[in-house]
Order: C-alpha cells, then structure tokens, then sequence
C-alpha cells in the first residue's frame, strides 16, 4: 500500500488515543505495540475481507493447510514488511519521539509448536500469501505454548509459556463460524426412512469451537489468507447440564497445551481429543462455507484440497466421510471417491518411534463414529486389494493391526498423494519404510522438498546482507530467488567478498553484544561462529559436537601453546520434558561450557554459549551471525532440515552428514563449498543389515576419541557424574544408536578443514557467497509453487500474480 509518513504518524495517534483514552507519548511500550498491530488490522481490514468475498465470487478453490503446529514468529514487522511499509512506519514512530525496535521486541513470540514441522507450516503460509494462493491454515489456539526453557544449575527447567497474557492484537474471535464437536458417548444405526442408515448419538460431550482468525499477509499485498485456530469451549445453551466445574473445566482442557514432544509417540487420550477436535471443527467449516458456492457435492475436490501435516489430522480423512455419509447422505462410494480426491498427506519423519498408531479401544471409545468408519475403510481395503496384491501385502498395509490403529496407514489410504520432504526422504519412504505402500499406490508418492521463506529468514532478519545482495545484482531476486544465482558472478571481487565479510561481522558482533547482555560471557566477534540450532535429539548428535568440543579443550591442556582457531560455539535447543537422555546431553554441555569458559588455559580459543529458550526470535538473531552451520545428523534419520537452508541464505558453510535435504545442498553448492563427512545411508542401513557394529572396538582403538569419551566420567568435568555416565554408557555398553564413535574421526578430520579454511579470509568469504548464491532453489515459494501444481492444482488469484516467482531451473 502507498503511505506518506505524515498520514501514518496521524493514524498511529488516532489508533493510540482511541485504543488507551491517553495521549501516544504518555504510553507503555506493550500499549505502543498494540496500537500498532491494530492500526495494521484497520489498514488490511477491507482487504482481507474482500479477499474472502472475491475466493466465493470467483469460486475459486482453496486450499486448506491443517497442523497441530504452527511457528508463525512475531508478526508485526514481517506484516508491515508485506504490506511496503515498514519504512514508512519506522521513520514516522521515530518521529514520534518512539522507538520501533523496542516496540517490535516487545512482541511476543506465539510457539504453538515445537520445531521443522511447525515452523515449516508458517513459512507455507507465508509463501501461499505471496504467490497469491487461497491457502488457509487449520490449527489449535493452544492457550499454553510451547514450555519457556530456563537453565538452573545447567538442567533444563520448564515454565508455563502463558503467551496470551496480553492478548493478541492480531487475532479476531469469530464467534458466528463457531461449530459444535461431538465426542464419548454412543452410537448407533437406525433406518432413515429413505431405505438408508442414519446415526443416532447418545451422551455425547458437545464442544464448542470457535475460531480466532489471523491474517496472513502477502508479500506486496498479494492477497490475505486465514489462519484459523480452534479454541475449545463450553457451549451457551448446554451450560446447565454439566452441573460440575471440573466437567467445564475438562472442555477448555482440550485446547489448554500444545503436547511438547516432537519425536516420541505417546498414546495420550487428551491428544486423540485435541487431533479430533482440531479436524471436526476444520472440516465442518470448510463445508460450511462450501455451501456459499452452490455447486454439486461431487464438485468438492474441484473447489477444495486439504493437506494433513503429517499423520496429527489424518481423522480428517474418516471424518470428511462421516459429514458426507451421515449429514449429506452420500452413498459409500461417492464420498470415497471425494474424500481421497480432497485429502493429501505428508510425512516427516523416518523414525519408526514417532510414528503414530492409536489403540482401538481408545479411539472406539473417544470416537465411536471415526471408529465404524475407519473400521469400514479397512475392511473395504482388505477386500479390494487381496486379490490383487496377496495376504502379505494386505496385511502390512491394513489400517488396523494388533489392536492399533496406523495413521499414516490411513492417511495414505484416504488421500490421493503423500510426499516426503526432500528427496533422500522420499526415496526412502519409497523404497524402505513404506516400500509396501509404493508397490499398491506408486502413482501417490512424490517429493517435495521443504523451503523457506527468503522474506523473514534473509530481508527482515538480516537487512545489511539484503542490501549488499540488491546493491551488487538489483531487487529482482526478492520476488524470484533463483536470480541469487546471479550473484556467483562477483566471486572474484574484491570490493563484495570484503563488504560480505564485513556485514558477517557486523551481525556477529550484535550477537556477542546479545551474548554478554544474556548470558554475561564476553566472547570475541571476530572467532569463528559455529552454529548448531534445532531440537535436542540423540539422531541430531549435538553430543559428536560435545565431545569435539571436549577433544578440542583436551588438546588445550596437553599444550597450552597450541595455536588453534578460536571459536565460540553456539547451542540453541529444548529437549522434550519426558525425553531424559536429551536432557542429560543439555547438562553435560552446560557442564562443559562451564569448564572450558572459565579455564585461563583456554582463553578465547574455546566459548560455549547454549541459549535458553531456543525459538524462531533467536534464530532470527543467531542465524545472519553463524559461520558454520552444523547438521550432523545420522544419516538417513532426519528428515530434511529447514535450519539449514536458514543458515546457508546468510554465508554459513554447512557442516553435514549427507541427510535430508543436505544432499540437496551439496548438489546445489557443491562439495567443495561444504564440509562434509560421515557414513552415508547405504553404509548406515548395511550395518543394520549385517549388525557387524562395535563402538567398543573404536573406543579401544581410538586413543584420540578415547580421550574425549573418558573426559566424561573420569572428572574433567566436574558436577555430571550421572549424565556423564549414562551418555558414556550408551555409546560404549550399549552400542551407540546413533554411530556417534563412527562418524567422529571424519567429523574432526572436517572440522579442521574448516579452521583451515577460515585463515584465509578471502577464500572463506567466496564459499559464503557461493552458498549465499546457491540458496534460492530453497525458497518456499517453489516448494509451495510445486504443492499447488501438482497436488493441490490451486491456482494463484490477484491482478498482482505477476509478482508471483517464475520458473525456476530443476537441480542438475
Ligand atoms: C505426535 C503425537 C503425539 C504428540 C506429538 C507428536 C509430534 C509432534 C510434532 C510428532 C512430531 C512432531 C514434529 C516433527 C517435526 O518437526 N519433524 C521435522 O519436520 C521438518 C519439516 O518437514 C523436517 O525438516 C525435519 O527433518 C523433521 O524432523
């Protein structure tokens, strides 16, 4: 939109005067900030709605993005920043006598998530915004996010995350779409009178849900799209019969905290309600809404697609069928076919512990309704595919087995595409872990690889490197990031390799000033920053990192004189609150830290800082100032990784194992602007194979790691005598999951190229470039681009779709 500064400034005033009955200059910064957010909801407001008006108008479809998670971030600059005014807002508070960046920073940081899977949504929703694509998002407004993580005494501590304290200025209550969930109870099957089956419920729990919806602002004001999160409550006209508070209690329950384990299944009750509460109140609304079209019921899947982010909303699948068959009187097979064209799922994980399945008696018992159907979706599959695939192929993929129901089972059943996330993924959902599957539906399976979005990880989190890209190769980049490429042409100048090394300094040196400010440790910007951010997990290896640091320190001792790259290493990462070996790992690091950081020996050749309460606001802070990304991952167990395509678009040299989408990076960047090392999957699955593996034998004839390893429990370090032993323990006596003992030697051998390399300063700031460079094929508008052909078959809308990203050039 086109302001003048003088026409914001008039318009913040009256927004203030009118939201505190006071004069601007005499508010709080939490009142500045909400006059703000509410000056830009007044400024979308007509839009916003005419977008809705214009998708039923046009009767265009829509897509529908349903996840337990979502990571949004704050919003407040990245929604001035998609609307063009971010400037124009800056430059008028300041004017104002106001401070913007400490307006923004008062922003609270909604984590109703817990990592890739979440963040991954909200950077959807940001790219389907700005290629101009209807795509909402389904989610929870989980009154507790994601728990604050405090460090005491180096253990994790968890505190209630009460986000919602203030309000949220960017939500509105929809109370006229609320819809009632139905759950417990009875069901049973009588005629309708029409020769059909109706349902007859008894002693339901009725739920309302009602919505709060937030809008998703396109960059350049494409469009505006919804997120629409559920918030459970007691329904008005039922109040009377819950005659206990704790009943009432137990409805608001269902939205009250976001499960805070993001690797472990755990057949919790209170989840399969959230899951169902979350589908039944989403697919309700979008037939709801449908209706405003008027068209035919077998038109849906023309008008409508809704994506299950991971296995969490598969009931989305039972329950489209149950609206179809109970409430529009659909045969079985019509609303089959619908229901299959409507729905697709992804999967993001490998690991067959998070894998969802739910007991039958659970869900029997929760849901009666969702259980006859999915029953009936089972037996129907049984049926269809024994004569044509045999017993063993029918039975491995049956829906239902041992008593337990298998979400993804259903999810593949029940859509018409399941993707995995990058290409390493996918292939081997293809051919190992769902190698069934792809025999029966070949044709469903397809990859996409996870992006990002450009506009909050590089152009509002680090502005300096923005401007050196547009001043050096102009503003086209912006709306099409594959033109980064067209910055590898300046490898060889002097003049950008220097002004890059300088903005990586300066983001570095804002750091080590947010490093002292928070944690007291001084530490010196110009060492080498070596970055590992992400969720703690025993496959993610923060602990190979540990004992390179304690490798590095032991070095140290032996010869204090030895001249070693200086480097501060960089933690940020919470650990599930039941996952104790995860936080055993947080301690021994915190211990370690506190070792090496207060050993004179030491100096400035070793710092250790792990951040508390690692979330997408720190990352926007450590990302522009990392200079090597760590993602050290067995091979062949994390799915993609996002943090690394963040770390990349700023200049950091990515130190990787080839998994998930890493491969993807090398064959972008190239091996020689990487650090890679490591046993690769094939190698990993033939240990499996031929369970030949001993992390014994390497202990014992590995003196150098034998070294680090004993540093765990021989007192080095003091105060982990427990989690020093268990982590020792699992490596040694109990075979090393992970092959941590297998990959070290290669993990220091390319750790030392990396110290090597970053002597030479020139060198170094080209590979930066290069990554800088190679980083577009990474953004989230062509993983959106290529949801919305091939799966979706959504179409972008707006006169302003030429702002839309074009082709782009598929990978050698
Ligand atoms: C399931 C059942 C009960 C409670 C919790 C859960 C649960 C919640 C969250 C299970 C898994 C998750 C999150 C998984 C996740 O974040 N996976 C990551 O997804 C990213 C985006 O695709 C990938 O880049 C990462 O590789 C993958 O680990």
């Amino acid at each position: 939109m086109s302001l003048s500064v003088e026409q914001f400034k008039k318009d913040y005033k009256k927004s203030f005067e009118t939201m505190f009955v006071n004069s601007y200059d005499e508010g709080s910064v939490d009142q500045q900030f909400h006059a703000l957010g509410n000056l830009v909801r007044t400024y979308i407001a007509d839009e916003w709605r005419n977008a809705r008006q214009h998708y039923i108008d046009k009767k265009v479809k829509q897509v529908y993005y349903f996840s337990m998670e979502f990571l949004p971030g704050r919003q407040l600059k990245s929604n001035l920043y998609n609307m063009g005014i971010l400037d124009t807002a800056k430059e008028g508070l300041e004017e104002l006598g106001l401070d913007f960046k400490t307006i923004a920073e008062s922003e609270v940081d909604p984590g109703l998530g817990n990592g890739g899977l979440g963040r991954l949504a909200s950077c959807f929703m940001d790219s389907m915004a700005s290629l101009g694509i209807p795509g909402h998002g389904s989610g929870i407004r989980y009154r507790y996010g994601l728990f604050q993580q405090k460090f005491i005494d180096g253990y994790q501590v968890e505190l209630p995350d009460n986000w919602l304290r203030n309000g949220n200025v960017w939500e509105v209550r929809n109370s006229n779409d609320a819809v009632i969930v139905r759950i417990g109870g009875n069901v049973w099957m009588r005629p309708d009178g029409t020769g059909g089956l109706e349902p007859v419920y008894e002693n339901t729990k009725n739920i309302l849900a009602v919505p709060y919806d937030i809008p998703s602002i396109g960059y350049n004001n494409v469009s505006i799209n919804t997120l629409r999160l559920w918030s459970a409550e007691l329904p008005p006209e039922e109040e009377d019969k819950y005659f206990s508070i704790e009943e009432a209690e137990k409805i608001k329950e269902i939205t009250e905290v976001l499960y805070p384990d993001d690797s472990n299944y755990e057949g919790r009750l209170l989840r399969l309600k959230q899951e169902y509460f979350l589908v039944s109140a989403g697919v309700q609304s979008i037939l709801r809404h449908y209706k405003k079209y008027n068209l035919p019921r077998k038109n849906i899947p023309d008008k409508i697609a809704i994506h299950i982010n991971d296995t969490h909303p598969a009931l989305v699948i039972p329950e489209l069928m149950r609206i179809l068959l109970d409430e529009e009187k659909l045969s079985w097979d019509k609303a089959w076919e619908i229901t299959k064209k409507t729905c697709s799922y992804t999967n993001h994980t490998l690991l067959r512990e998070a894998m969802e399945t739910w007991p039958v008696d659970m869900v029997k018992e929760l849901l009666p309704r969702m259980y006859q159907i999915i029953e009936e979706i089972n037996r129907r599959h049984i049926e269809k595919k024994t004569p044509l695939y045999g017993r063993r192929l029918t039975n491995s993929t049956s829906i239902i087995q041992n008593g337990q129901i298998h979400m993804a089972h259903l999810s593949i059943i029940g859509s018409h595409s399941i993707n995995g996330v990058a290409q390493l993924h996918s292939n081997l959902l293809k051919d190992e872990v769902l190698a069934d599957f792809a025999e029966m539906y070949p044709y469903k399976f397809n990859n996409k690889t996870n992006g990002i979005t450009q506009r909050r990880w590089l152009h509002l989190a680090n502005p300096e490197l923005t401007e050196l890209i547009t001043d050096n190769i102009g503003p086209e980049w912006k709306t099409n990031p594959a033109e980064l490429k067209v910055l590898k042409g300046y490898e060889k100048s002097d003049e950008v390799l220097e002004r890059l090394a300088e903005v990586k300094l300066h983001n570095k040196q804002r750091l080590a000033a947010y490093i002292q400010e928070h944690t007291g440790l001084k530490v010196d910007p110009t060492a080498l920053f070596d970055v590992q951010i992400k969720r703690l997990h025993a496959y993610k290896r923060q602990h190979l990192q540990a004992l390179h640091i304690l490798d590095r320190y032991l070095q140290i001792k032996e010869n204090p004189e030895i001249d070693m790259q200086p480097r501060v290493f960089i933690f940020g990462a919470k650990a599930a609150p039941s996952y104790l070996y995860a936080k055993q790992i947080i301690k021994v690091i915190n211990a370690i830290g506190e070792v090496v950081n207060n050993d004179p020996d030491v100096g400035d050749k070793i710092k250790v800082v792990f951040f508390e309460n690692y979330g997408v606001s720190l990352a926007e802070k450590i990302i522009p100032a990392a200079d090597i990304s760590e993602q050290i991952s067995l091979a062949g167990k994390e799915a993609s990784g996002t943090g690394n395509m963040k770390l990349m678009l700023n200049g950091a040299l990515t130190m990787a194992t080839l998994d998930g989408a890493n491969v993807e990076i090398r064959d972008y960047v190239g091996e020689e602007n990487m650090f890679l090392f490591g046993l690769t999957t094939e190698e990993v699955y033939e240990y499996y194979r031929n369970g030949t593996y001993s992390s014994r034998e390497i202990y014992e004839s590995n003196p150098r790691l034998k070294r680090a390893l004993d540093a765990l429990v021989d007192g080095t370090i003091p105060n982990i005598e427990e989690e020093g032993r268990v982590l020792f323990d699992s490596l040694i006596q109990y075979n090393d999951e992970y092959f941590v003992l297998k990959d070290f030697d290669s993990f220091i051998e390319a750790q030392k190229r990396a110290d090597e390399l970053y002597r030479d300063k020139k060198a170094w700031s080209q590979k930066s470039l290069i990554n800088i460079a190679s980083s577009g094929p990474f953004s989230a508008d062509y993983t959106i681009q290529r949801y919305a052909d091939e799966i979706w078959k959504a179409q972008p809308q707006g006169e302003l779709t030429e702002n839309r990203v074009h082709s782009f050039d598929e990978p050698i």
